[in-house]
Order: C-alpha cells, then sequence, then structure tokens
C-alpha cells in the first residue's frame, strides 16, 4: 500500500507552497460558518414537514400500565401519537444497540432510566407537538431504583432488565486481561507497593448542536432519506436498513453540518427510528430534534469508572507490575459505541508510556437505572481511563518514594530505541520518543522555578499553596485494522474516492465525516501533497451515502489514521496514472517519468525543463488519453490499516490553590504533543485548545449526577457545568514529530489527545500542592467545596 518516494519529509514543516502538508491553511469551511451560512440539521425544512416530540418518563424505574392518547389526539395539529404497540406493527419496537443489546424503542412495558422514551407525538408544528406530548397520559408502577453499579450488583437489588430470559441479576459481564499469576508474583517480590481508589464520574459530550433528523419516505420512490447528525453514516445507513427491512441501496443518510459530535452522534438514537417510522407511515418528512435536557439526560455518556490501581516498584522507582480493578456504570442498556470485540474498550492499555513488566487487570460492568452509554466524550474507547489511572498513579507512588515526578518516569518510559514495542496487555505501539516530548514541556513549564516556588510557599505558610503536576500519557487511535476492529460486524476500514476534472481540479470523497475538525481544509491538505495541486483546487465531499464511498465514520481519532492513509494511497494511484499520460505529453517512456514532490511537476528524467503539471495532464486524461489507459483520471482506495497509530505528549500543568476556598488557578498550562507527521499545525492547535478545555472541564467542573431516586441533577446547563472563556487560562503548546512507520503520510491523529492527557495532569497538579501533608488523591470534578474539604483533610485549610 506503501508508496515509492518514502512520503512527505517530517524535517519540513513549511509545505511547497501549494497548501500540502505541514501549512497553516486557514480553514475552507470557516467562511460559511462565521457568514452564517452552515447548513445544520434543524436548518433543514421541507413542504409539508412534521415534527415529533418524544414523551418521557418522569420516573428512572417504573412499569407501564396504560398509555392514553386521546386528549393529545384531540389536539388541533396532532397528526399521530406512537407508542410501543405502534411501532410493534411495524416491527421496530426494539433496536440493536452497538454492544449486541436490544433497547426499546418507545417503552414496550417498563421504564429503565428517568426520561427514557415512551411515546412519541407528531404534529404539523413543534409547539404543538410538545403541547400534545404534556396531554399524553401514562399510568406508571414506580418501581425502587437502582442508581449506582455498586448497589446494582447487590445481591437484593431489583432486576433492571427482567424482560431478558437469562438475565438474573444487573451483571453485565467480567472481563479480565494480562498475566494474573505474574503480575500478582512482581507484587508479592516488589520494595514497593501503592493503591488508590479514584473515580472517573461520568460526564457527557454535550456538543452545541443536539441530536436529531429529518426523514423523509419518499413513496415513489419506495425510498428513505435521512438528514441525520450522524458521525458515521454508512455504519448508520447498514444499521438502518437491519433494523427498518428497508433495502440498503434504499436507504440515503446524510451528515450535514454537524455542530460538534464528540462521540455524541455515534450511537443511534430512538428518536430517529421513531421520526423514521413515522415518516414511512404517514408519508410525509418528519423532523425530530432534542433539547439541551434530552440530549444530556438521555444519548450517550462517557466514563463513569469506578477505578482501583495498584504499582508494585523498586526503591528506586523501576515501576515492575501494575493492577487495576474496574467497576463499570452502563446504564439501562449495554450500548457503548466502541469495536465490539472490546468489551471494555481500549481500557487495556493502562500500562501507558512505560515500560512494566507485568501487568492485569479486570472490570466488571453493571446496568443500573440511569441513561444508557458509555464512552463518547473525546474517549479514543476508554484510553481517557487508562491514562487517568496509570498518570495518577504514577503521581502516587513518586509521593510515596519521595522521587521527582519527573525523574520517576524518565526511569520508566519505553525507551526510543525500543520501537514497534509490544506492552504486557498485548498492544503494539508504533513509534514514541517520550523522553523528548517530556523534556521539552518541562523547559517550557519553567519546570525547577515553579518547584523553588512550591518550596517558598510552603516554607512561609503562604494562603496559596503551587502545585505541579504532569501527564507523560500515550493513545491508541485510528481504529482498524478490520480483523480486530469492528462495529455491529463491519470492518473498521475506511475509504477515498479522488476525481480529477478536465479542468485540472478536483473532487475528493470521504467516508468519514466532519463534526468540525476541518477535513474539508485538512483531506484536501493530503490530495495537495500527494498530487501537486493547489489546495483551492480541491473540494472535499462527505456526509452523504449516496456519493461517498463507503467508511466506518469519525470517532477514536481515526479520520486522519485510516481515512488519511486511503486518502494518500488514492492520490498516489491518481499520480501513478498520471505519469502515463505525462509519458504519452511528453513523448516519453512512461518508465523516464519523475515526480517532484517539491514542485509537484512530473518530468522527464535527467531533463527537468522537459516537464508536465497536474493541470496538464488532466486535460490529457480527457482530451488525449494514452491508447494504453482508460480515459479520465480517478482513484478509489479501501484501506484497511496495519496497526493503529500511537500519538503521545506531556502536559505540565501549574496550579495556584487557595487554602482559604478551595479556588484552584492555573498559573501555567503546557502541552507537547506527538502526532507524527502534521498536516496542518493551525488545526492540530485549534484541536489541542479545545481538548484541553474540555479535560479542564472533566477535571473541575463536569458530571451527570443523580439522586437516589434515579433524578438526573446534573441533566441540564445549569447543573452540567461547561467550562467557558473565564475558566480556561492560556495554553502553551509545543510539539515534536515521531512519524507513524506505517501510515502512508507518517501521520498519527490528535483530536482526543488533550483530552485524553490533560485530566490527570490537572489533578495531579493540585494533588501536588497538598502532596507535603499527605494528600494523596482528589477527586473530580474538583469544585472549589472537593479541593477545600481536601485542603482541610490535610489540615491546610484556612
Ligand atoms: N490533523 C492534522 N495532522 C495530524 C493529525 C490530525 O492536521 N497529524 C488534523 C486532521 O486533519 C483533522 C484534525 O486534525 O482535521 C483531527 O484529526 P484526527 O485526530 O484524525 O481526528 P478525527 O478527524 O477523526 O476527529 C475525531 C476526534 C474525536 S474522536 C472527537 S470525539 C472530537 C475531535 O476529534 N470531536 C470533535 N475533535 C473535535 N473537534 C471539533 N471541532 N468537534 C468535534 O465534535
Ligand atoms: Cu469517544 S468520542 Mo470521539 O471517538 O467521537
Amino acid at each position: 500500500q506503501h508508496d515509492d518516494d518514502g512520503g512527505p519529509d517530517p524535517e519540513k514543516h513549511h509545505g511547497h507552497g501549494r497548501g500540502g502538508m505541514g501549512e497553516e491553511v486557514k480553514r475552507k469551511e470557516d467562511k460559511r460558518f462565521i457568514t452564517g451560512r452552515g447548513n445544520y440539521v434543524d436548518d433543514i425544512k421541507k413542504p409539508g414537514m412534521l415534527h415529533c416530540e418524544i414523551v418521557r418518563s418522569p420516573h428512572a424505574h417504573a412499569r407501564v400500565n396504560e398509555i392514553d392518547k386521546s386528549r393529545a389526539l384531540n389536539l388541533d395539529g396532532v397528526v399521530a401519537v406512537l407508542t410501543a404497540e405502534d411501532l410493534a406493527a411495524h416491527e421496530l419496537a426494539t433496536m440493536p444497540t452497538l454492544m449486541d443489546d436490544t433497547q426499546d424503542v418507545l417503552v414496550n412495558d417498563k421504564v429503565k432510566f428517568q426520561s427514557q422514551e415512551v411515546a412519541a407525538v407528531i404534529a404539523t408544528d413543534r409547539y404543538v407537538a410538545k403541547d400534545g406530548a404534556e396531554k399524553v397520559e401514562v399510568d406508571y408502577e414506580v418501581l425502587d431504583p437502582v442508581v449506582t453499579a455498586e448497589e446494582a450488583l447487590e445481591a437484593d437489588a431489583p432486576l433492571i432488565r427482567d424482560e431478558l430470559e437469562d438475565q438474573e441479576d444487573n451483571h453485565i459481564f467480567d472481563w479480565d486481561v494480562g498475566d494474573k499469576e505474574a503480575t500478582d508474583e512482581v507484587f508479592e517480590e516488589a520494595d514497593v507497593t501503592v493503591e488508590e481508589q479514584m473515580e472517573y464520574q461520568r460526564l457527557h459530550p454535550a456538543p452545541i448542536e443536539t441530536c436529531g433528523c429529518v426523514a423523509d419516505w419518499d413513496p415513489g420512490k419506495d425510498k428513505i432519506t435521512v438528514h441525520l447528525t450522524s458521525q458515521a453514516p454508512h455504519a448508520h445507513r447498514t444499521l438502518f436498513s437491519q433494523v427498518s427491512g428497508i433495502p440498503e441501496h434504499k436507504v440515503r443518510i446524510v451528515s450535514p453540518d454537524i455542530g460538534g459530535g464528540f462521540g455524541n452522534k455515534v450511537p443511534i438514537y430512538p428518536g430517529y427510528v421513531v421520526a423514521a417510522a413515522a415518516s414511512v407511515v404517514l408519508e410525509q418528512p418528519v423532523k425530530w430534534m432534542e433539547e439541551r435536557s434530552e440530549n444530556i439526560q438521555t444519548t450517550g455518556f462517557a466514563r463513569d469508572y469506578d477505578m482501583t490501581g495498584e504499582l508494585a516498584a523498586t526503591e528506586d522507582g523501576i515501576i515492575k507490575g501494575v493492577r487495576t480493578d474496574v467497576l463499570a456504570n452502563h446504564g439501562a442498556y449495554n450500548a457503548v459505541a466502541q469495536p465490539s470485540k472490546f468489551p471494555a474498550g481500549f481500557f487495556n492499555i493502562f500500562t501507558g508510556s512505560y515500560d512494566i513488566e507485568a501487568a492485569y487487570g479486570s472490570l466488571t460492568a453493571a446496568f443500573t437505572n440511569t441513561a444508557p452509554g458509555g464512552v463518547a466524550y473525546r474517549c479514543s474507547f476508554r484510553v481517557t481511563e487508562a491514562v487517568y489511572l496509570i498518570e495518577r498513579m504514577v503521581k502516587v507512588l513518586a509521593q510515596e518514594l519521595d522521587m521527582d515526578p519527573a525523574e520517576i518516569r524518565r526511569r520508566n518510559f519505553i525507551p526510543a530505541d525500543a520501537f514497534p514495542y509490544e506492552s504486557a496487555t498485548g498492544w503494539n505501539y508504533d513509534s514514541g520518543d517520550y523522553e523528548k516530548a517530556l523534556d521539552k514541556a518541562l523547559e517550557m513549564a519553567d519546570y525547577d522555578h515553579y518547584r523553588e516556588e512550591q518550596k517558598r510557599r510552603i516554607e512561609e505558610d503562604a494562603d496559596k499553596l503551587i502545585g505541579i503536576g504532569i501527564s507523560s500519557f500515550t493513545e491508541v487511535v485510528g481504529a482498524g485494522p478490520g480483523k480486530s476492529c469492528d462495529i455491529a460486524g463491519i470492518e473498521m476500514f475506511d475509504s477515498a474516492d479522488i476525481r480529477v476534472n478536465p479542468t485540472g481540479n478536483a473532487v475528493l470523497r470521504v467516508g468519514v465525516q466532519t463534526q468540525g475538525q476541518g477535513h474539508e481544509t485538512t483531506f484536501a491538505q493530503i490530495v495537495a501533497e500527494e498530487l501537486g495541486m493547489d489546495v483551492d483546487n480541491i473540494s472535499v465531499e462527505h456526509g452523504d451515502t449516496d456519493t461517498d464511498p463507503y467508511g466506518l465514520g469519525t470517532y477514536g481519532s481515526r479520520s486522519t489514521p485510516v481515512a488519511g492513509a486511503a486518502t494518500a494511497v488514492a492520490a498516489r494511484k491518481v499520480r501513478e496514472k498520471a505519469k502515463s499520460i505525462a509519458a504519452n505529453e511528453l513523448e516519453a517512456a512512461e518508465e523516464d517519468i519523475e515526480w517532484d514532490r517539491e514542485s509537484g511537476e512530473f518530468h522527464v528524467a535527467g531533463a527537468p525543463d522537459r516537464s508536465i503539471t497536474i493541470t496538464e495532464i488532466a486535460a490529457g486524461a480527457y482530451m488525449n488519453h494514452p491508447s494504453s489507459e482508460e480515459p479520465g483520471l480517478e482513484a478509489v482506495n479501501y484501506y484497511d490499516p496495519p496497526e493503529m497509530t500511537y500519538p503521545f505528549g506531556s502536559y505540565i500543568v501549574v496550579v495556584e490553590v487557595d487554602r482559604e476556598t478551595g479556588e484552584v488557578d492555573f498559573e501555567k498550562f503546557v502541552a507537547v504533543d506527538d502526532c507524527g507527521n502534521r498536516i496542518n499545525p493551525m488545526v492540530i492547535e485549534g484541536q489541542i485548545h479545545g481538548g484541553l478545555a474540555q479535560g479542564i472541564g472533566t477535571a473541575m467542573m463536569e458530571h451527570v449526577t443523580y439522586d437516589e431516586n434515579g433524578n438526573c441533577t446534573g441533566g441540564d446547563f445549569m447543573n452540567y457545568l461547561l467550562p467557558t472563556a473565564n475558566e480556561i487560562p492560556n495554553f502553551e503548546t509545543g510539539y515534536t514529530v515521531t512519524p507513524s512507520p506505517h501510515h502512508p503520510i507518517g501521520a498519527k491523529g490528535v483530536g482526543e489527545s488533550p483530552t485524553v492527557g490533560s485530566p490527570p495532569a490537572i489533578v495531579n497538579a493540585v494533588v501536588d500542592a497538598m502532596a507535603h501533608a499527605g494528600t494523596t488523591h482528589v477527586e473530580m470534578p474538583m469544585t472549589p467545596d472537593v479541593v477545600w474539604e481536601a485542603l482541610d483533610e490535610a489540615g491546610l485549610s484556612l
């Protein structure tokens, strides 16, 4: 799959002036976004369009005895009220989740979480639909709810999934990884062991645009078009077809502009199914669009892992073993969106950036009366939790040994010359130079100065303490390969289709789907780099299953590693054919044609002035094509990655903790990232800034909370706190470049790195401020009251 000339040179970050690799090309899509011309699902209006509003349960656990539609149906403008019974008539009462569970589209018998979908009202406008929903009368018999995974696994806990034949308790699965015996042995023989209990709280991706769709059944063509807030249009079409029975070629999914996804738009939600069913039955377009609280309370959440971490080490800080045990709350259905062979996502990369001899992890997942989901939010399929665990534990160990947390990392890093590296839990790291990234971060952070300052504040018994936190994380992104990673059985490859027009410009179609990441620019840059075209002459299309090649979509930072690779390979195929056309035009032998990456031109070997541009070649392909070739200039590639890519970085956070109020101020926030060869440094920096902001949200504010009755008490923006510009410090970003050896352009993903890598750095910093008083952990979100409690417990509060 790889090319002749080895791809772009990692040392050249300036590009060749045509907007190729490494150039800070301004985002093409921003023109429409900043002039109000974006086209989101809710902007789509069709003649005769109806609106769908969902009736949701106020209870977390309740039997539905009866639903009375009559008052709603009497309302002027209400066209239909749908319940599970109506859907059952079309075999749409249930739908499969991405983890092989079965979820009610509308509650069949029993409500299993608050705000679950009970009925749907279809009306001529949204207000009437909403009024109608309030008039649907549901007779509930309230049952005892189970809110936490711990309660759920108690012997006398109420059974949530009583509709499942073999289900006798709320236990979903047990999973483990690594060598238990070898790990236990290492722990027995170790000089030092440490243990810490930590919770990764339930979070929500909370994209600005909530989820929704416009379903439009065309009875003339027997075809349904669904404009959908989808991160994975092709996979959604396949599943849609399987659920509805409508043949796949009669289903068109279109993802228009997406207002942020962050993983929230990977699963399929009941609202989509209801709107589609209503459109088929009523033969009119139907729109369904969530409100904010519906989005937070019912759609794919993230984390909710209760973790125990243990490290075994020598006296001089060499980590010999890592052990972890996790209790996972998956909500009412097992509906996590991740490769299906990974029940705990990629959590088993918990050895992190360190060369650790023995590792063992175990996990138990439970059903609870809370919303289903479990991985969304810039997570790389639970790498977030793994990184948090190991980076917190390294800090705990450093404190135990009274070692500098930078030094202990240095002693344990997988050395730069050990790549490709196989970890104790079976991961194949492609490349890395962890020490280099850490050194750079330490220098940027003025580390020694802040250590001095920290000491001084303690000695002076100052009101504000200094804490310095480090995280040297390793990510794993770019799923497949298809043989180990699939979604509902579909292998996780991706695709690109490049068509060069007679006038020398090109259209690239890809199977991934941007939600704000800037693919319309960055993917054009890959083509510009590989074909010597100007980036302005390439447009990128995606998100329409009628015209784009099949791909698995954008999540797990897989677009660059997989579809980016497909794009480079497809471009190189075009380049090969271009050589034959060049030979014809230049009246030379094809073997004598060379392509020059710097100039982007094709020329005859040894005669650089006999050259031709891709524009001239494009004309030749349509107007004077060689008899040995088909006319036209086009290529397709379906790319199954040989391995994932392993981006990494070192983040250093300096905080000032107020002993009187528990408030935390960020003094310095340094992020050094390595995502291999960089396509667009400006886009990367934007990704890092956004992700760090979300990391701060995670560490300091965000939490989907429930009370003991299963009421979601963190289900709106009054209670689910997102960071704003006020809470975000100035970020100082840096980078190193360690190309991926197996990726055609040496690039790794980057979208999730900052959210994955930053929370432990922030918590480590806050803990570090109190470490001299014996504090080893502070739970997230570290709101002032939580921090003040920790200060108080350590005897540091004022
Ligand atoms: N990039 C680059 N050079 C590299 C790697 C990446 O220039 N070596 C660029 C890419 O071309 C792309 C962007 O950085 O424009 C992110 O690329 P990548 O890391 O491949 O991630 P994806 O494009 O697959 O995006 C997914 C990732 C995930 S999983 C979540 S969640 C997330 C994130 O991206 N959701 C986002 N960033 C987001 N950013 C915005 N604005 N909105 C979201 O919903
Ligand atoms: Cu897990 S959030 Mo992103 O992979 O879409």
